[in-house]
């Protein structure tokens, strides 16, 4: 055992589908190297799909010096593995890289980082070494999670600090002109949509249209947005198009590049999320949110659900849990969502309440980086 803390990182990501895989990815490349002080080289096997959330300037310069994008082909050339090797999501590595890692003279770590979930076994996974079925290599399942017995979550050190300021030095309205608002912010009450396809997706709209308070929906481009224009009946939208119908005002968003997805999160009351990664950065946002699961063909993600939703919800007023419950029962299962949303919506400030108490239990735990880095110093 050793504290010598690895130089090198690789991690390698395969995009399944959506945006979640490589946003993981990306987001942990630039935080272990920014953070950490390592060099981290992240080889994806698509560029289109991280191109749209770091913007078409890659000379934004998101990325710290010590971090480079390679596509995936690209890991044929690597002369020598680093020393830690993240192997994202079960997606496997380029055959050349295990053949390195099991030649070498020199000792690197293989981790494989799992899916998200908020089920109990996990803390009994998490870390365990399985044997390579041919070499002599050990791969250790790393599982991100909301406990301390797992790896915790995503979460850059300035993150809560940087929120804070954006929230008191007025970034709301700042964020807003710069996605093409001419009114105030705060004229309407603000929620963020971006979700799978959803079966009560017209009942929900038209609650919020005949509700009693202005909304504003904001809605970047995705998979959502043709059901959004089905509604409307006003044509196909696109980012820029604007839909008015009662309290209901709307605007279509481009997909934002990662770090502005996170301000608009933390500008809205109410974020619709999906997935892994933005589902995380909802809760870091410290605002009520609801989660689309990525639904699963076996109907695996109930379980995935509920899990989550228990700890969630256990500090909560019984009134509140039930009614945050019933809105997710009711969106993931494609059930009209009238009755649910009014329900959740008229325990609005108990919510955010909630919110912000269940982030700052939460920041307590290490972060995902950080649980990586003190595995590495251990194991190598
Ligand atoms: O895109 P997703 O549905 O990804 C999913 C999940 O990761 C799921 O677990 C996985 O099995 C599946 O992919 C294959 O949702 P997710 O995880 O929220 O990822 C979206 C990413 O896109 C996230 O990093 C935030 C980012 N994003 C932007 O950068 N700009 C935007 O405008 C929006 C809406 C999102």
């Amino acid at each position: 055992m050793s504290s010598r803390l690895p130089a090198t990182w690789d991690i390698f990501c395969r995009v399944v589908d959506n945006f979640g895989d490589i946003g993981v990815c990306w987001r942990l490349a630039r935080q272990l190297a920014a953070e950490h002080g390592l060099r981290v080289r992240l080889w994806v096997d698509d560029l289109k799909a991280l191109r749209v959330m770091r913007g078409q300037d890659a000379t934004l310069g998101w990325e710290p010096r010590n971090c480079a994008v390679f596509g995936w082909s690209e890991a044929e050339r690597v002369g020598v593995v680093g020393e830690v090797v993240i192997e994202a999501f079960g997606g496997g590595l380029p055959g050349t890289v295990v053949d390195k890692l099991a030649h070498q003279n020199k000792a690197s770590l293989w981790i494989n980082l799992e899916y998200l979930s908020a089920e109990d076994w996990v803390s009994g996974c998490h870390g365990l070494p399985s044997p390579h079925p041919q070499f002599n290599l050990k791969r250790y399942f790393f599982f991100p999670g909301f406990v301390p017995e797992t790896g915790g979550l995503l979460r850059e050190g300035n993150l809560r600090a940087e929120r804070a300021a954006f929230e008191q030095g007025g970034g709301e309205q700042a964020l807003w002109v710069e996605l093409g608002g001419r009114d105030a912010w705060r004229d309407a009450l603000n929620i963020s949509l971006f979700s799978y396809e959803v079966g009560g997706l017209s009942t929900w709209l038209e609650t919020l249209a005949g509700g009693p308070a202005p909304v504003r929906l904001l809605v970047p481009e995705g998979r959502v947005l043709p059901q959004v224009s089905e509604w409307a009946g006003t044509g196909v939208l696109q980012p820029g198009s604007e839909i008015r119908r009662g309290q209901l005002t709307g605007r279509v968003l481009p997909f934002l590049t990662q770090p502005d997805y996170d301000k608009l999160l933390w500008a809205c009351d109410v974020n619709i999320v999906r997935g892994e990664d933005s589902f995380v950065r909802a809760q870091w946002a410290e605002k009520p949110f609801l989660w689309h699961i990525y639904p699963q063909h076996d109907d695996a993600h109930w379980k995935k659900l509920g899990a989550f939703f228990d700890r969630y919800l256990a500090g909560a007023p019984p009134g509140l849990a039930a009614a945050v419950w019933s809105l997710h029962e009711a969106w993931n299962g494609h059930q009209p969502l009238d009755r649910a949303w009014q329900a959740a919506w008229a325990q609005i400030d108990a919510w955010r309440h909630h919110a912000t108490g269940w982030a700052r239990e939460l920041a307590r735990q290490d972060d995902l980086a950080t649980s990586l880095v003190n595995f590495a110093k251990k194991a190598l």
